[in-house]
């Protein structure tokens, strides 16, 4: 047992506000009691409330030290049970950690009210997750997730997920895919897109309804807004993913100089740099695709040329392209070119003063391309929809859009 941590728990004892002197030799009948008490197997660690407990109620002849040892060394010691520093070092490179796309924002300073943080918070995603709600108007020291986001070790002695329910979500649907149910309750979009309508030019909003995470929406494929009678369907992920998010975004690296800590495993990331060059974590999907590889700054699976430049590239190339057809750098993107655009040509959000009403198709249209864009996996969390919802958006701008080559 480290000296550090021998010091914490004085410092946990004291703040208890209790202070006992163990009497060496009894120490071993003690806890067998207690464990007998709380109906506990010998040889396993009691966890933290029960040690607190054990100190409480005075046993006697209870060897702090090596009570301490069993009950905090699964994560506390020099042979941890649980990689606990493997797993926190990994966790100082997270977007949860460092804040949105890494830069330091630290939105649990930023989004800490109205509603807000329920996500972005620590302690607002710890009562609703608990409670089902969150009642305070905003949280009066609110911290970035951490370990006890996610996990509650010291009450339940292990790294168990706080929560791995299903959720539903605003769009009415159920997701339910194993650990990934975690995520499911942060990374979701904020409203129902079907519900659009149509909208004057001059009050349709440049952040649309659906926020910044709509990555479980988009794995389950629902939620976009759909038209007319077009059906959609989704990509074999949907399905055979179990754990959904965890599988992929926290599968660990396997190679032994090839990885940095802010690849996989608790820094939620699939990608991140080695020596100067972007390197994608391709354990995350050989599992399942033995042979895939990086090509580029991409994954190297390829199907058809979606975004009609000519060339079968790689998938996330192709979706990167079809969004390019809604607003790029030349331009020429549908929402840069119709009559009133959405952007001007340099990209910038046209705020018109036009109250010519904009068809729900077109508003619709405008929320897909944002929920796609915002999803972030260029396809991945599910290609077939992601493609359909897309070329349809597309179409619904531009009626002479060729779209032969949706996913059936
Ligand atoms: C199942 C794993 C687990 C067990 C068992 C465990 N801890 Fe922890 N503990 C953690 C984690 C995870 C953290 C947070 C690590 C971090 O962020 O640095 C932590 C943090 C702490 C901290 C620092 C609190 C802070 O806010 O910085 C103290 C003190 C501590 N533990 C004491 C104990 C004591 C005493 C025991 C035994 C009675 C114990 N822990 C048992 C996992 C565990
Ligand atoms: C409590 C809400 C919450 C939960 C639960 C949660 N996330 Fe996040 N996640 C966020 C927020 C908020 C951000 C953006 C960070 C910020 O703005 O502070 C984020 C950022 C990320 C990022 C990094 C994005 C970037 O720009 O760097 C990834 C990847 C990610 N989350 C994946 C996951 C996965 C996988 C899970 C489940 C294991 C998960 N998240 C669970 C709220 C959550
Ligand atoms: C249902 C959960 C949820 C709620 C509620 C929520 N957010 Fe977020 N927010 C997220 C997630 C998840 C991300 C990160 C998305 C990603 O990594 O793809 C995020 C990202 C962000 C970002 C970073 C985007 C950027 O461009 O810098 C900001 C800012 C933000 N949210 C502000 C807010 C504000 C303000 C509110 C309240 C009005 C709010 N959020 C409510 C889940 C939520
Ligand atoms: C956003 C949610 C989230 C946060 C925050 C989080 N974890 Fe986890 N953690 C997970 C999930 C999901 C798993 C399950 C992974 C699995 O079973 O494959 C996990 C598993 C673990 C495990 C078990 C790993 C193993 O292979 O046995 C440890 C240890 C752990 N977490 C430690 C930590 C520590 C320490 C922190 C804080 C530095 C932390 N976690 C923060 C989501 C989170
Ligand atoms: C099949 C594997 C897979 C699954 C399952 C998966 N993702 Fe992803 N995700 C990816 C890939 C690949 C990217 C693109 C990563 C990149 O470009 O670095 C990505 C990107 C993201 C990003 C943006 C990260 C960034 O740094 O820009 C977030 C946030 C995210 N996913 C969250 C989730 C959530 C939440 C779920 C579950 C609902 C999920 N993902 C399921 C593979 C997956
Ligand atoms: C649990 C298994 C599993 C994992 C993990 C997995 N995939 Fe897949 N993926 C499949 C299956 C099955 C298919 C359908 C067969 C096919 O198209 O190859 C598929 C299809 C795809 C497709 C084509 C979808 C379409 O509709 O055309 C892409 C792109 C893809 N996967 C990328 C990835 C990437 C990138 C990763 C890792 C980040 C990954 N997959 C991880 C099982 C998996
Ligand atoms: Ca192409």
């Amino acid at each position: 047992m480290k000296k550090t941590t021998l010091k914490k728990v004085g410092v946990l004892l004291l703040l208890t506000g209790i202070l006992i002197l163990p009497a060496a030799g009894l120490f071993a009948a003690g806890v067998q009691e207690f464990r007998a008490g709380a109906g506990q197997q010998a040889g396993s660690g009691l966890n933290e409330q029960q040690v607190l407990q054990l100190i409480k109620t005075n046993q006697k002849g209870v060897d702090f030290a090596q009570a301490a040892a069993e009950t905090c060394g699964p994560c506390h010691s020099a042979t941890p049970k649980y990689p606990v520093p493997g797993a926190k070092l990994s966790y100082e490179f997270s977007g949860h950690n460092l804040g949105f796309e890494k830069e330091g924002a630290r939105n649990s300073w930023y989004a800490n009210g109205g509603g807000c943080q329920q996500c972005h918070t620590n302690e607002g995603f710890n009562e609703y997750i608990r409670t089902g709600k969150v009642t305070s108007e905003y949280i009066e020291y609110p911290s970035q997730q951490g370990c006890f986001t996610c996990h509650d070790p010291h009450a339940r002695g292990d790294f168990s997920l706080l929560s791995a329910k299903p959720v539903k979500l605003s769009s009415g649907d159920v997701f339910d895919k194993g650990l990934g149910n975690l995520c499911a309750n942060c990374h979701t979009a904020r409203g129902k897109l079907q519900d659009l309508k149509a909208t004057p030019a001059d009050k349709l909003g440049a952040r649309g309804l659906g926020h910044h995470g709509p990555e479980a929406d988009v794995f389950l494929g629902k939620n976009a807004y759909q038209f007319g009678k077009n059906s959609y369907g989704s990509s074999a992920h949907t399905s055979v993913v179990g754990d959904a998010c965890v599988t992929c975004h926290m599968a660990l690296p396997e190679a032994r100089y090839g990885m940095m800590p802010w690849i996989g495993g608790h820094s939620f990331s699939l990608g991140g740099e080695v020596h100067g060059s972007e390197v994608l974590n391709l354990s995350a999907c050989t599992s399942c695709h033995t042979d895939m590889k990086q090509e580029g700054e991409y994954f190297n699976i390829k199907k058809e040329d979606w975004d009609g430049d000519g060339k079968v590239e790689v998938v996330q190339a192709e979706v990167k392209g079809l969004l390019d057809r809604f607003k790029n750098d030349a331009g020429t993107g549908v929402f840069q070119t119709m009559a009133l655009p959405i952007y001007n040509k340099d990209g910038s959000w046209n705020a018109t003063k036009d109250t010519t009403v904009r068809s729900a198709d077109v508003v619709g249209a405008f929320n897909n391309y944002l929920m796609l864009l915002e999803d972030r996996s260029l396809g991945i969390h599910n290609t077939k929809y992601t493609v359909q919802v897309l070329m349809d958006s597309i179409k619904a701008v531009d009626s002479k859009y060729d779209d032969s080559k949706r996913p059936k």
